[in-house]
């Protein structure tokens, strides 16, 4: 019922000869060779993989292009609420195979190649991870939006367009760190849409002229730059509707300032231009630390703006009042990146659309909703008043008012509360003043949840205890974080989907994760437990081939495959892990040929990145090498242990490593890690749970039953108390762990390399330990040796593995994506009607 122009029967021809039935595969060729000969300009005689990935891609592109259209006119037609998920990081990892899946047609992509004289999978790893991101914050928005799409719940993603994401991790001969850049876009990006014509100006500093009588300002002055959008295509499983990530770039207004050019000062005349393109040059590298430079606020300003210009202009063409904005917008902020687009929408719809303060107000509140990710106090965004000033001035005159009239509020709750008022404050008093943004996003959001029970607990009784006592319990909830188990189930692990959807009957479960705790008898069943063991080995018999070819280390599949894989963070607690490794690989050179026979055989795998500022956890890295190097190479040990550090961890890497892990190592100091993922990831392959008290560790063991998993060290709510111990009144280490003593002796006496480099590591766990790792360590190697004893019963152990696999239905980023239409977004699923 669309009005086409021009003739209405050439465009309906035209549109259904573009049409590709799913299982035509010469129809795909066709496809594919169109972008081989036109798009790419290439002869089909001389055509490389790269080549072909990208015409594979491109094809695969327009089949997302036609849905995604189809989405998006349907949406524009109908109007429904939506959701806007603002995150400052994608990690979306790689999109071919994960396409081809959720469209259902990678078995006609895999014959058309195969047709056309490709391995399909090795085209598959042609591709280039999107990495625009750090670690479980960005990936967690890439397993939301996957679940948005396949939810049918409308919704779009924002974020940036750095051209280089997370540096590429490279490993020097002495075990450090070396950070390249990582340029992505090199090869072109098949997975885009450049939307030249979607763009908007930006401003930064300049001055505030005040409209006298009224609460508006005008705004002028400094420098503009503009932000253009791209859209990347999220296709949902097994359905039509597709969602949108929109991604920002910066470019410059005009190409080159003219009046310098034609002073003859050509340096001059591009230097504003590279200024405005430098802003999403690249992803700032730290995690759970916060940096408080000048160009990150810039990109949280930038993409903040040009988003919220983008979903009012949209929401504009609806012609209502401004009043029911949100009844039709509700945006949440993936942690305090985005906090600054509160402000934005007060300025916008004060000094622009001429809306009262009071009114803009109301409505702001009713838009926004936070998520916090971290309770640890390096890692609290606040932001150097002057540079906020500076480069933001009508901003700050409108994060006064909203204190203002903020903490008078407080004041008539709790007259006389000097304190509490200094302590709610969004700005923190001192010399500089600072901008807290945490603070600035409670106070604008209708609603703030953590990210697992016990974190959402913590936020409460800790660092927002003040915020609940002064807004009420009902604007403070818990949604635990999920995963996509499409791809980190049926595109990782394709045999265990098999067996799963074999064994059940039906795909369903891929959308209903509960579903597979239908399969739990399975694991009294030993012909289900030896095709679920077979599984396991195949992949690990896969990773053990990498790990020959690409790091020349030969590793034991029969051997238990520990994985702790996630950002280096001295909270992690990847020493834990390293020093118990140290311990067992000391335990084997004592022993006796007879009494090695006895140990069970251990691969212990490490990967992740490290900040590149962050001196301790790059000296883990250097530990964990080392001592891979003399492990790995000691004739007593034999096969006996194995030490892996897997460099440039990304998606792809972890989709490798998650299904051979036998294994889930998650030893964070208890309420440090606000929730995990990998927990989840592991778990849903059949990695049994080797962890702490913390985070979603507990869910978890509460759901697959404590008997399946190896939880120890201390509770959170002792943690302050030994904390206090260890800084006040240290004892010495021995007395703390004699098994910790001897492993730093080991170190100190040059075992693994001159010891002296491992100083900064080691003092401060000798002297103040606010991690806990001695006070930790004992508990630890106990629940080492359950580990060891279950592995030696192989019925058993798989029996628990299978357990832990079909309990995860929780987990999945289904459920919390409901969680959050439900509880927090008031938004309802609107599939596209296939036709
Ligand atoms: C992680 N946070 C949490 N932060 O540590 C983890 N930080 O427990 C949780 O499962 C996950 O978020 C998802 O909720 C991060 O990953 C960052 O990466 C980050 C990035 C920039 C600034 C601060």
């Amino acid at each position: 019922d669309e009005v086409l122009p021009g003739d209405p029967e050439v465009w309906k021809t035209a549109l259904k000869a573009e049409h590709v039935d799913k299982e035509d595969t010469q129809a795909v060729a066709n496809s594919v060779v169109r972008h081989v000969t036109t798009t790419l300009a290439r002869q089909a005689a001389n055509l490389d993989d790269i080549a072909a990935y990208q015409a594979t891609a491109l094809s695969v592109k327009d089949q997302l292009l036609k849905r995604w259209n189809e989405t998006t006119t349907y949406h524009t037609k109908h109007a429904p609420k939506r959701v806007y998920y603002f995150s400052i990081e994608w990690l979306m990892g790689r999109s071919l195979d994960n396409a081809v899946l959720n469209l259902d047609m990678r078995n006609t992509y895999e014959t058309a190649t195969q047709k056309l004289g490709f391995n399909f999978e090795d085209l598959l790893n042609e591709e280039r991870d999107a990495a625009l991101g750090n670690g479980g914050l960005g990936r967690l928005a890439a397993c939301y939006i996957d679940s948005m799409a396949t939810l049918n719940l409308p919704g779009w993603g924002y974020g940036l367009r750095y051209s280089y994401g997370i540096f590429k991790q490279l490993i020097s001969n002495t075990g450090e760190q070396l950070e390249a850049p990582d340029p992505w876009l090199d090869r072109e990006n098949p997975w885009e849409i450049a939307r030249i014509d979607v763009s908007y100006p930006i401003r930064f500093y300049g001055r505030v002229e005040s409209i006298p009588n009224t609460s508006r300002a005008i705004w002028s002055g400094g420098t503009e730059c503009l932000a253009v959008a791209y859209d990347v295509p999220v296709p949902g499983f097994a359905t039509k509707n597709t969602a949108n990530l929109r991604l920002w770039a910066s470019r410059p207004i005009q190409g080159f300032d003219l009046n310098s050019f034609n002073a003859g000062n050509y340096e001059a005349s591009v230097q504003s231009s590279s200024d405005a393109e430098n802003i999403t040059r690249v992803l700032y590298p730290n995690d759970n630390m916060y940096a408080g430079k000048e160009l990150r606020l810039k990109q949280q300003y930038l993409w903040c703006s040009a988003s919220l210009q983008d979903i009012l202009r949209r929401y504009q063409k609806l012609d209502l009042s401004w009043e029911q904005l949100p009844d039709y917008v509700v945006i949440q902020m993936n942690d305090t990146h985005p906090t600054i687009s509160i402000v934005e929408l007060m300025r916008i719809l004060i000094d622009e659309e001429e809306v009262p303060y009071d009114v803009a107000w109301k409505i702001t509140t009713k838009v926004f909703a936070y998520t916090n990710h971290t309770v640890l106090p390096e890692a609290l965004e606040k932001w150097p008043l002057p540079l906020f000033e500076n480069l933001l001035p009508r901003h700050l005159q409108l994060i006064y008012q909203i204190n203002l009239n903020f903490l008078n509020d407080v004041a008539k709750r709790f007259p006389g509360d000097m304190d509490r008022i200094r302590r709610m404050s969004i700005i923190e008093e001192g010399t500089p003043k600072f901008v807290r943004m945490a603070h600035l996003a409670i106070v604008g959001s209708f609603k703030v949840n953590g990210v697992a029970e016990l974190h959402s607990q913590l936020l409460q009784s800790t660092i927002f205890r003040d915020f609940v006592e002064f807004k009420g319990r009902d604007s403070f909830t818990n949604v635990t974080n999920g995963i996509t188990p499409r791809r980190w189930l049926l595109q990782c692990n394709p045999r265990l989907a098999q067996l799963i959807t074999d064994t059940l009957g039906s795909e369903h479960w891929l959308v209903h994760l509960k579903q597979i705790a239908q399969l739990l008898p399975m694991a009294d069943n030993a012909q289900f437990r030896a095709a679920f063991r077979e599984i396991k080995n195949e992949n690990k018999t896969r990773l053990a081939e990498v790990l020959a070819s690409e790091l020349n280390i030969q590793v034991d599949i029969d051997s238990v495959f520990t994985c702790q894989i996630k950002r280096l963070h001295e909270y992690k607690r990847q020493t834990l892990n390293i020093f118990g490794v140290i311990l067992r690989y000391l335990q084997i050179k004592k022993a006796t040929p007879e009494e090695r026979k006895k140990f069970v055989k251990h691969t212990a795998i490490f990967a992740g990145k490290a900040a590149p500022g962050y001196y301790i956890a790059k000296l883990v890295i250097r530990l964990i090498v080392n001592v891979s190097k003399i492990v790995n190479n000691d004739p007593d040990v034999g096969h006996l242990l194995r030490v892996v550090f897997i460099p440039d961890y990304s998606v792809s890497v972890a989709e490798v490593l998650v299904p051979a892990a036998d294994v889930s190592v998650q030893i964070s100091t208890a309420g440090t890690e606000a929730s995990g993922t990998s927990n989840m990831k592991l778990g849903l392959n059949g990695a049994l749970l080797l962890g702490t008290v913390d985070g979603a560790n507990i869910e978890i063991a509460e759901d697959v039953g404590e008997e399946n998993a190896f939880l120890f060290g201390h509770l959170a709510a002792d943690v302050d108390a030994v904390r206090y111990a260890n800084s006040y009144n240290p004892t010495p280490l021995a007395e703390r762990s004699p098994e910790l003593a001897e492993v730093f002796k080991a170190i100190e006496a040059n075992t693994f390399g001159d010891g002296h480099i491992y100083e900064p590591l080691l003092k401060p766990i000798y002297d103040n330990d606010y991690y806990l790792v001695s006070n930790d360590f004992g508990s630890y190697l106990a629940a080492e040796r359950l580990v060891d004893e279950l592995w030696r019963d192989q019925e058993e152990w798989t029996k628990k593995s299978i357990r832990t696999a079909f309990s995860m239905g929780d987990f999945t980023s289904d459920r919390s994506i409901q969680d959050y239409a439900d509880s927090i977004w008031s938004i309802e699923p609107d599939p596209v009607p296939e036709n």
